[in-house]
């Protein structure tokens, strides 16, 4: 089912206009791009204009119908726990998506409706939330605020109609500093046909590399205190007692300061003071697609290709990525093109962001991609280790049968 008018074809002529005019513009040569409709001097960082005004069309994001007489793509997530190993040695218990880590990517393309059946099998309370996607407000993944938090045992049905294009992210939104440090995260890719990134660019590979910090001491303690929890929770299951009482509901805020005025007292004010900002988060292993270097998967290419990656930031902390012996483009912020791709080596990348960069394959060699900020490329401070990958130029790799060595300094 097609999304129902999102502006007008007369409003969205002079966008495609305009596009056309530059595309020849720029092929001819001529220094100067469309920006706003006025041209603009091309500046040497720069890249050709991405034109994409599509944010500023009016619609209204529609309900889910209830009759299920659309189409759907169809997902089945669960949340269960799982022994992960982000280097030998280091295995942790983690609450994972389907049992992996990250979580499954979904892929799917603009405008289509989407139905993920989530599965608790966990005895915590979970929800999904849809980060950058515009969903329906039912189907946000708030709990207590857009909807009950999905029960031990029980599903959830999420349906949304995927938009806007670009790089996305679906991640627990109950207890996040722990559900979320626990891995309860993945990537949504929202593919158009239309992406101005894949026009321009024509990029010919696509890696996704999710960023993630974990606290060794601090998810080992809290998992333990997690299953003493489930334990109370699975004896409260057992005799029907897991009600809103067990864990504080309230109505709303007058009811809970009744409640708090009668002699309740909030768990804030107890000593379980789990998520305390800094005392308690202090990472020792960063992780790209959940391995930490040198566990991590190259980045492959080709000399003379073009490969498009999208980061996304499911970690506590600022990440600043650096590539090695190449400029890249930074072609799109949450998900959306940028009207101007930019051209850097750098990019910092703050918790929840996600960003896609275009790496062109003019440099052939082995070049290191990591995390600038230096204590993140260690494991539990041992250098090196951490946020950091490889750009691997295959043909050579084929050739010399390249592996990069692991030194593990003592
Ligand atoms: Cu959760």
């Amino acid at each position: 089912m097609e999304r129902k008018s999102r502006g007008s074809e007369k409003a969205q002529a002079p966008v495609d206009r305009g596009r056309r005019a530059f595309l020849k513009v720029a092929t001819a040569g001529t220094a100067g791009a469309l920006f706003w409709g006025k041209t603009a001097p091309l500046r040497a960082d720069q890249g050709p204009s991405l034109s994409s005004l599509k944010w500023r069309e009016k619609f209204i994001v529609p309900k889910p119908s209830q009759d299920d007489q659309i189409s759907y793509r169809e997902f089945q997530i669960d949340v269960q726990t799982t022994l992960h190993e982000i280097l030998p040695g280091v295995k942790l218990h983690l609450l994972a998506f389907n049992g992996q880590v990250p979580g499954p990517e979904i892929r799917v393309k603009e405008g289509e409706w989407v139905k993920v059946k989530f599965t608790n099998k966990t005895e915590l309370l979970h929800t999904i939330h849809w980060h950058g996607v515009d969903v329906y407000y039912e189907h946000d993944g708030v709990p207590w605020i857009t909807q009950r938090p999905v029960m031990p045992g029980k599903s959830f049905l999420y349906k949304f109609q995927a938009y806007p294009a670009g790089t996305r992210w679906y991640h627990c939104h109950y207890a996040t500093p722990f559900h979320l440090g626990h891995s309860m995260h993945g990537a949504i890719i929202i593919e158009s046909d239309d992406d101005p990134i894949l026009k321009t660019f024509q990029y010919s590979r696509d890696y996704t590399l999710v960023l993630q910090t974990f606290d060794t001491f601090f998810l080992k303690d809290e998992f333990n205190k997690m299953l003493e929890r489930m334990k109370q929770r699975l004896w409260l299951m057992k005799h029907k007692k897991l009600d809103a009482k067990t864990i504080a509901v309230f109505k709303n805020v007058q009811e809970f300061l009744k409640a708090v005025e009668e002699g309740w007292m909030p768990p804030y004010l107890s000593e379980r003071n789990q998520f305390r900002e800094g005392a308690d988060l202090t990472p020792n292993f960063f992780a790209i697609n959940g391995k930490a270097y040198p566990l991590t998967d190259p980045i492959l290419i080709r000399q003379g290709e073009t490969i498009r990656v999208r980061l996304i930031n499911a970690g506590e902390l600022i990440h600043s990525l650096h590539l090695h012996g190449h400029q890249f483009w930074w072609v799109a912020q949450d998900g959306n093109p940028l009207l101007q791709p930019i051209k850097m080596n750098t990019l910092d990348i703050a918790p929840g962001q996600t960003k896609d960069i275009i790496i062109e394959g003019y440099n052939p060699g082995y070049w290191t991609f990591h995390d600038h900020i230096t204590t993140r490329v260690t494991n539990n401070g041992i250098y090196p280790g951490g946020m950091l990958t490889l750009l691997v130029y295959e043909e050579m790799a084929e050739r010399e049968g390249f592996k990069p060595m692991v030194s593990l300094d003592q």
